[in-house]
C-alpha cells in the first residue's frame, strides 16, 4: 500500500493539533473500547463490526456558534443502511450527525411524532391504532440491538468532532483487522473555517457583506487506509449533482484513497439507484421497483456484505 505524502499528514496533524478537543472523549473511548470487547472477546459470539456514517458535518463560523455551513443529508441512508448490516450479524457502531434519521425509525411518521399518540383518560397514554404496529417494531428492533450489544450509537456535529471521532473508532478497530469495515456515507464538508482564525464571537452585521475564506479540510481518506486501520474493509460514498461527471469522480476516488469500493449516487436519484465502483467493476444497485417497501439499501448491503466476505476469505489465505 502506498504511504501517504509528508505535505498531507503533516495537514492532517494541524488540523487535528488545532481542533477543539472532544468534550467527552474518556466517555466515548470507553463505549467503544465495551462494543469492540463484547464482539469480539472468545467468550462472546464474534461478529464482525461495521462503522457506519451517517448525515452532514457542520462547519461552525464562530467560535461560540451562532452560524454555520452544513452539508446535505437526511442520515436516511446511514440509518437504513445500520437496519441491514445488524440484520446481516454485524455488530454496528453508528456515528450519526445529531438530530438525522434513526435506525429502526423510518417508517415512523417524524412530521409530527407527537401524532403517534392519544390519551384515553388523564393517567394514560396509549399509541394510535394506526401508527401501533410501526411504533412497537421500532422499539422492538432497536432495544433487541441495543441490549444485545449490537448497536453503539454516537452523535457528532461539527466537522472537528466527526474527524476526531473517526480517528478513536479507527484506532480502536485496528486489531479487529479485516473483519471490520467503514462504510462512509456521511457528507462531509470540504471546505472549514480553521479554528484559530475563527472568530470568538458572533460576526457582527453592521459592519456590511461578509468575506470569509474557507481552508480546504485534509482528506482523512489516506490517512484512514494506509495508517489508522490499514486492514479494515473500507467502502466511501462519492455524491454529485451532474450525473456526467459521477462515475469518473467515483473512479478518481477509489484510484486516490484505495478505498475497496465507492458507492457513487446522484442527488435526485439516490433513493432508487446507486453504482458500486470497483476493481472488479461497476454494479449498478437499484431498490425493487416492483415492491414499494423496497429500498435501495437491501441489495446494497447484500453486495457490500458478500464483498466483504471475500475480503476476510483472502485476507486469511
Ligand atoms: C452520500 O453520498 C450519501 O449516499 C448521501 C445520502 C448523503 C447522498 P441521505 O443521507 O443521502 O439518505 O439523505 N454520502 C457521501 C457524501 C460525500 O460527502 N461524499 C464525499 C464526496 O462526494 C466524499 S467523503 O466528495
Amino acid at each position: 500500500m502506498s504511504s501517504i505524502s509528508g505535505l498531507v499528514e503533516d495537514e492532517i496533524s494541524s488540523f487535528f493539533e488545532s481542533s477543539p478537543p472532544l468534550k467527552n472523549k474518556e466517555e466515548i473511548v470507553a463505549k467503544l473500547n465495551q462494543f469492540i470487547e463484547l464482539n469480539t472477546s472468545r467468550q462472546g459470539e464474534k461478529r464482525r463490526i461495521v462503522c457506519v456514517t451517517s448525515g452532514g458535518t457542520t462547519v461552525p463560523l464562530e467560535q461560540r456558534c451562532v452560524r454555520y455551513i452544513d452539508n446535505f443529508s437526511s442520515g436516511n441512508r446511514g440509518a437504513a443502511s445500520t437496519e441491514n448490516f445488524v440484520k446481516a450479524g454485524y455488530a454496528v457502531i453508528f456515528l450519526y450527525r445529531r438530530g438525522t434519521c434513526q435506525p429502526f425509525c423510518r417508517s415512523l411518521p417524524d412530521d409530527p411524532f407527537l401524532e403517534c399518540f392519544e390519551f384515553p383518560d388523564a393517567k394514560s397514554i396509549r399509541v394510535h391504532e394506526s401508527h401501533s404496529e410501526a411504533v412497537k417494531m421500532a422499539v422492538m428492533d432497536q432495544q433487541a440491538a441495543v441490549e444485545e450489544g449490537r448497536l453503539l450509537k454516537l452523535p457528532f456535529s461539527t466537522i472537528y468532532e466527526y474527524l476526531q471521532m473517526l480517528r478513536l473508532m479507527a484506532t480502536a478497530l485496528k486489531d479487529v483487522g479485516s473483519c471490520s469495515m467503514f462504510y462512509l456515507a456521511a457528507a462531509v464538508s470540504d471546505f472549514y473555517v480553521p479554528w484559530n482564525s475563527m472568530t470568538e464571537h458572533k460576526i457582527q452585521s453592521g459592519s456590511g457583506p461578509l468575506d470569509i475564506r474557507l481552508a480546504q479540510v485534509p482528506k482523512m481518506l489516506s490517512v484512514l487506509r494506509s495508517n489508522w486501520a490499514p486492514k479494515a474493509f473500507c467502502i466511501s460514498f462519492k455524491l454529485e449533482t451532474d450525473s456526467k461527471i459521477l462515475i469518473e469522480k467515483a473512479t478518481k476516488a477509489l484510484q486516490k484513497y484505495k478505498v475497496h469500493a465507492v458507492v457513487a449516487n446522484e442527488l435526485s436519484t439516490r433513493k432508487e439507484e446507486v453504482v458500486v465502483v470497483s476493481s472488479s467493476g461497476n454494479v449498478v444497485v437499484r431498490r425493487d421497483p416492483g415492491k414499494p417497501e423496497s429500498i435501495v439499501e437491501d441489495n446494497l448491503i447484500r453486495l457490500i456484505v458478500d464483498r466483504h466476505s471475500t475480503y476476510i476469505k483472502e485476507s486469511h489465505t
